[in-house]
């Protein structure tokens, strides 16, 4: 494992970062509130989804609200809902959500739609749906409009005929850094000026949270804006309450929402039952807000020792927010018990990690498991199910290894298509082309990973911990933050710990701990010769909040340990030298 700088440092670690990160116009990225918003009128067909939403709305028309399966889906058709209601709290409103993770008009949706008791007369597809033209067509036929609000890659050939699809990546003059929220939301403000309303600028708190959970660039001045504007006014129940204590007593950063909220609409979207996906619509909309839940809990009674069962009762909120943590622990709980079964069948000879997974329960975890291959085996991994003669599955890259490992494999020639970002993508390869892709794989070699970084030390800075603490707020989404090169951090073994998955490092009065570590490297720390050992560790600092009580911390990324027999080497040969 070996560092190189990004860019030449600055004088502190903030300026150097912002200077690698190339922010073009550094006034206006900390102050975002000075930036142009782009016209909703020059969105593709915006009039004609107007127009086509308010003649339904006035017919008195019953509209379907197709809900995507993440957390920019469900921000995105909860912003629909929310402002239809606003126009008309009659207006006939139903909701289909996945059963699994899916996008657009699936099979199983559109079977749904064909038995739903009344017949749509329209369908509101936000987040997906711009590739969907036979589906669209078929609805046409059978009369049922369908109005698509999204902003995925879609080539001209694939673009329906029927329908109205506005979509960022089909227009010019606008913004192409819109998620599906962003997109809806300048729909809704178009509505918003045509018609004298002002509801557009209440679900901007949802915006956020779609712009962040889809890793939009954050660092785009309108994008910064609106996410900003959306983070200082929480308006949504469901959302204020898994944020928690955090709304109103300090500002909400992008990172706030990557830890209170995205992950557990994630996990919903991924291992929840249909129930669980539905209610969570429910809560994010505030369909049947003054429900009651009973909830049993237990409580440690001091005296006896035992645990007494005792009875509360629980807003939609609250007992919503409660149940999706619980779904978040279960997705942990199946990953745990999915990856060893997996291990079973890698392919893990050369550069890149190819697995395979036996169970097709879970076709919306394989993401996660990659990326914890990805930091396992320090490699680029693809984690594939067979299904009907092609392997689907995701893959996830490894910067040192590959800068672009989603091209990497479409370079190949032999996959089916690989979609997504550069590092993380979905993918499929037809059955017959397996063997030659694994070929294709073995032929990358290991090699040593390098990592571009912003600052290289031997040793953490307290100091530099403060500073990235205090200015938390100018990181997310494509400005990450500072990234440090530990080099040939000397520990004493007795200050290596691991509790469970964590590792823990005490080192220069900063305390660095892993997540999810490898227990081979572990031991072979334990098995160093000698009271102390050399590691190249990569990271990034911050501050620990523990019960109120700050301290520096490293959060490890990665993390090696040097045979000092090496360094030993160098040292011969520069002796031999002078
Ligand atoms: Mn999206």
């Amino acid at each position: 494992m070996k560092f190189k700088l990004i860019g030449e440092p600055r004088e502190d670690i903030i300026s150097t970062t912002l200077s690698n990160r190339k922010i073009e116009n550094l006034e206006l990225f900390l102050n975002p509130e000075a930036a142009e918003e782009s016209d909703p009128n020059k969105f593709k067909n915006s009039e004609e989804g107007r127009d086509l939403l308010l003649k339904h709305m006035a017919k008195g028309s019953s509209i379907v609200i197709l809900v995507d399966a993440d957390a920019d889906g469900y921000t995105s058709a909860s912003i629909m809902w929310g402002y239809i209601k606003d126009i008309d709290e009659n207006a006939k409103l139903d909701y289909i959500v996945h059963e699994q993770k899916a996008h657009g008009l699936t099979d199983k949706v559109m079977e749904e739609i064909s038995l739903l008791e009344t017949k749509p007369n329209l369908i509101i597809i936000p987040d997906s749906g711009s590739n969907e033209r036979e589906n669209i067509k078929k609805l046409a036929e059978k009369d049922i409009d369908v109005l698509v609000i999204d902003h995925h890659h879609v080539e001209p050939h694939e673009v329906p005929e029927q329908g109205v699809i506005i979509n960022n990546q089909l227009c010019e003059n606008t913004n192409d850094n819109f998620v599906g929220a962003g997109v809806v939301y300048k729909f809704i403000q178009g509505i918003d000026e045509a018609y004298g309303y002002e509801f557009s600028q209440n679900y901007l708190d949802l915006v956020s949270i779609g712009q962040v959970g889809d890793s939009s660039d954050i660092s785009n001045p309108e994008i910064r804006k609106l996410v900003f504007q959306g983070l200082g006014r929480i308006n949504n129940k469901f959302v204020k309450t898994a944020l928690g204590q955090a709304v109103g007593l300090k500002k909400i950063i992008p990172k706030d929402l990557s830890f209170g909220i995205i992950p557990i609409v994630n996990a919903v979207t991924r291992v929840g039952t249909l129930e669980e996906r539905q209610i969570l619509f429910e809560a994010l909309v505030g369909i049947g807000f003054d429900r009651k839940f009973i909830v049993k809990k237990k409580k440690k009674n001091k005296d006896t020792g035992k645990f007494d069962t005792f009875e509360v009762e629980q807003s939609l909120f609250t007992y919503v927010y409660e149940e999706s943590t619980k779904i978040k622990a279960r997705q942990n709980n199946i990953v745990k018990k999915l990856i060893p079964e997996i291990e079973e069948n890698i392919k893990d000879d050369k550069g890149v990690l190819v697995a395979f997974n036996p169970n097709r329960d879970y076709p919306g975890l394989s993401g996660l498991i990659a990326n914890k291959f990805v930091s396992k085996y320090d490699k680029p991994s693809l984690l594939l199910t067979l299904n009907d003669g092609r392997f689907t599955g995701s893959g996830r890259g490894h910067e040192a290894t590959l800068p672009d490992f989603r091209k990497w494999c479409e370079d190949s020639n032999l996959v089916e298509f690989a979609q997504g970002h550069d590092n993380a993508f979905g993918i499929a390869i037809k059955a017959e082309n397996i063997e030659k892709f694994l070929d294709y794989c073995k032929k990358l070699q290991k090699q040593d990973s390098v990592y571009e970084v912003d600052v290289i030390t031997s040793k953490p800075s307290t100091k530099d911990c403060f500073e990235v603490d205090k200015y938390r707020e100018l990181f997310g989404g494509k400005v990450s933050e500072p990234l440090i090169g530990f080099e040939k951090l000397s520990v004493p073994k007795k200050f290596i710990s691991t509790r469970g998955s964590v590792l823990n490092i005490y080192s220069w009065g900063v305390g660095m701990v892993q997540f999810g570590h490898n227990p081979k490297l572990y031991e072979a720390i334990l098995n160093y010769p000698g009271d102390n050992v050399t590691l190249n560790v990569l990271g990034t600092y911050s501050m620990n909040d523990w019960g109120g009580k700050l301290s520096p911390q490293v959060i490890i990324k990665d993390i090696y340990l040097i045979d000092e027999e090496i360094i030993e080497e160098e040292i011969n040969e520069e002796t031999i030298i002078f």
